[in-house]
């Protein structure tokens, strides 16, 4: 993958959809110039993530946007996704990497710098410095980087990187400053009103 396709990577939250569904969220956001999407669900059947997969990739390999599906890769082998992200608690990298081959994607959140460090020894394909920012999305993060916390990140990293937590039009021009290649958006387009408009606003940054 290049640093280019991380520059504004969608990740989908179905509760903070508004009620309307992932699949028009993920084709506004798209069309708004989103370069990457993680279908990520934590509450839903493994038969309906499937089946949800397997329509998401129809709608991006024409388009070109990679299709990542977080933590399950089971999932992503069933719908042929581009890749996988994986936490710190998620499947070892080494295992991922085992069962996806050497060609799909593998992106890993890091929480601390220890283990920015860490994920230096490993291929993976980019980190997530998560979180950048403390955000009512996500509870359950390590502390927040900062921006100065952040810019450490990225200066140790050997890997393209995506900053998350807290990112939207007001606090991505300094995050990008730091060099990162991209932000990781849930709220900010997955919550706005229109998708699309907001997808094109962050990415204008
Ligand atoms: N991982 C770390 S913070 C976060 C995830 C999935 C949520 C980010 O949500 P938002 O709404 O973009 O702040
Ligand atoms: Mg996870």
């Amino acid at each position: 993958m290049t640093p280019e396709q991380l520059r504004l990577y969608l990740v989908t939250d179905r509760g903070l959809s508004l009620g309307r569904d992932i699949e028009w969220i993920v084709g506004e956001a798209v069309a708004g110039g989103v370069t990457i999407v993680q279908l990520r669900e934590k509450d839903i059947d493994t038969r309906e993530f499937v089946a949800l997969g397997l329509r998401l990739k129809a709608l991006l390999a024409p388009l070109g946007v990679p299709l990542i599906i977080n933590d399950r890769v089971d999932v992503a082998l069933a719908v042929d996704a581009d890749g996988v992200h994986i936490g710190q608690s998620d499947m070892p990298y080494d295992v991922a990497r085992r069962l996806l081959g050497p060609d799909r994607i593998i992106g890993l959140s890091v929480e601390t710098l220890d283990q920015v460090k860490e994920a230096n020894l490993l291929d993976v394909d980019y980190i997530a410095v998560s979180p950048v920012y403390s955000t009512p999305t996500k509870t359950d993060t390590a502390p927040p980087f900062g921006l100065e916390g952040l810019r450490q990140a990225v200066a140790l990293s050997r890997h393209p990187g995506v900053a998350i937590g807290g990112m939207n039009a007001a606090t991505a021009p300094a995050v990008l400053a730091t060099g990162i290649d991209g932000i990781a958006v849930v709220s900010a387009i997955c919550s706005a009103p229109d998708p699309r408009a907001a997808a094109a606003a962050l990415r204008s940054l």
